[in-house]
C-alpha cells in the first residue's frame, strides 16, 4: 500500500483565481476566497469518508499499456519525478483550486470516452479513446513539464504525435488554429474554485495550426507505463512541452479547427497575465514573479523539490524555435 501524505504546497505568489477575482467586485473576491480555503480544508477528510476508512490510492484505476519508448526523447538532463508526487500534487481546477485534487478528481466518468473532431476539416470524426490508441502507434516519451507557477516535473508520457491525428482529419487550408475542450459537467466538475460564475467553463485551450503539427505536440494517454490517473487528466490529454503547462488541456472531448485564434481559458480569465502563446520564457517575467527558475519536484513520493534554471522554449529551442523566429 502506498504512503499518502497530502503534499503542501509551498506558498506561490499565485492562487491564480483568487488574484482574478481582484479584477472582479470586492464581494466577489471574498466569497471566492472563502470558497477555496473551505475547500482546501475538507476535501481530503471527505475523501477519506467515502472510501471507508481504507486509504486511497492515487493510482486507483491505471492499467498497462503497450507502448515503444521513442529514443529521441528517452531521458532529459533531469531527474524524472516520483510518480507519487506526479499522481498527488496537480492543477485541475474543476476539481479545486488547490494542489491535492486526486481525490475529487476520482468522481471523472473516464468509460466509452469520445472526442469529437471537427470544424474546418475533410474528415471529421468522432473517436473512441481506443480507437486512437489502435490507430496511432503508442510512444514514450520523457518531456520536461514547466507550469507557469514556477515549478515543473519531468515525466515520461505516453501518447502518439498530435501531427498524426492532425493528418487523419486533413484540415482544410482556411484552419489555422485549433481549438481543444476538456470536460465539464457541472455535477461531476465539482471542485470548490467552480462555485464562482465567472470562470469560463469548459476549459479550452489553443495552439495555431503549425505548433499543433511540431513533432513535439502530443497526446498523452498514459503516464509512468500506464494509463493516466484521472487527476493527470485520463483518459487523454494535452503535452505541449515547450509552453506552460496550462496550455495543456486534460480530459480532452472535443478538437476544433478553426480560421481564427479561439478564446481559452486562461486567456480570457487574464489575458495580461496568461497570454495565448505563453511558450516558456525565461527572461519574459509572469506581471507577479519571475519566470527565470523552477521548483523541479523531487523523485520521491513526498513533496520536494531542487531550484534550477528555467530554459528557452524548455529546452527545446532546436524544435520550436523556428516557429517563431
Ligand atoms: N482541464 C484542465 N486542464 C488543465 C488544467 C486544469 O485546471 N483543467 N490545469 C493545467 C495546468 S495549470 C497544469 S500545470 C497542468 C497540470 O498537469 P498535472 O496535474 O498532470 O501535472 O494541467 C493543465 N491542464
Ligand atoms: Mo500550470
Amino acid at each position: 500500500m502506498v504512503l499518502i501524505r497530502v503534499p503542501k504546497p509551498w506558498n506561490l505568489p499565485d492562487n491564480r483565481i483568487t488574484s482574478e477575482a481582484n479584477f472582479q467586485s470586492r464581494r466577489k473576491f471574498v466569497k471566492t476566497f472563502v470558497g477555496a480555503a473551505i475547500g482546501a480544508s475538507t476535501l481530503p477528510l471527505l475523501g477519506c469518508q467515502s472510501s471507508q476508512g481504507t486509504e486511497a490510492d492515487p493510482l486507483m484505476g491505471v492499467r498497462d499499456l503497450s507502448f515503444q519508448g521513442n529514443p529521441s526523447f528517452a531521458d532529459v538532463d533531469r531527474p524524472t519525478t516520483g510518480r507519487v508526487l506526479a499522481a498527488t500534487y496537480n492543477n485541475f481546477y474543476e476539481f479545486g483550486g488547490t494542489k491535492d485534487i486526486w481525490q475529487n478528481a476520482q468522481s471523472l466518468p473516464t468509460e466509452n470516452w469520445q472526442v469529437e473532431v471537427g470544424g474546418l476539416v475533410n474528415n471529421p470524426h468522432t473517436y473512441d479513446v481506443d480507437d486512437l490508441t489502435r490507430a496511432f502507434q503508442l510512444e514514450e516519451r520523457t518531456y520536461r513539464f514547466r507550469c507557469v507557477e514556477a515549478w515543473s516535473m519531468v515525466v515520461p508520457w505516453i501518447g502518439f504525435p498530435m501531427r498524426s491525428l492532425l493528418e487523419a482529419v486533413d484540415p482544410k487550408p482556411d484552419a489555422r488554429y485549433v481549438r481543444f475542450t476538456s470536460f465539464y459537467d457541472r455535477n461531476v466538475t465539482t471542485g470548490p474554485a467552480l462555485r464562482s460564475n465567472f470562470l469560463p467553463w469548459p476549459y479550452t485551450e489553443g495552439l495555431a495550426i503549425e505548433e499543433m503539427a511540431n513533432d513535439l505536440a502530443f497526446f498523452a494517454v498514459g503516464i509512468y507505463g500506464q494509463t493516466l490517473p484521472k487527476q493527470n487528466g485520463a483518459p487523454i490529454r494535452m503535452v505541449i512541452p515547450w509552453k506552460y503547462g496550462f496550455k495543456g488541456a486534460k480530459s480532452v472531448v472535443k478538437i476544433e479547427f478553426v480560421a481564427d485564434r479561439p478564446s481559452t481559458f486562461w486567456n480570457t480569465i487574464n489575458s495580461r497575465e496568461y497570454k495565448f502563446q505563453s511558450n516558456v520564457e525565461p527572461e519574459v517575467p509572469h506581471p507577479r514573479w519571475s519566470q527565470r527558475e523552477e521548483k523541479l519536484l523531487g523523485d520521491g513520493p513526498e513533496f520536494s523539490y531542487e531550484v534550477v534554471p528555467t530554459l528557452l522554449y524548455n529546452g527545446y529551442e532546436d524544435y520550436v524555435g523556428q516557429l517563431y523566429a
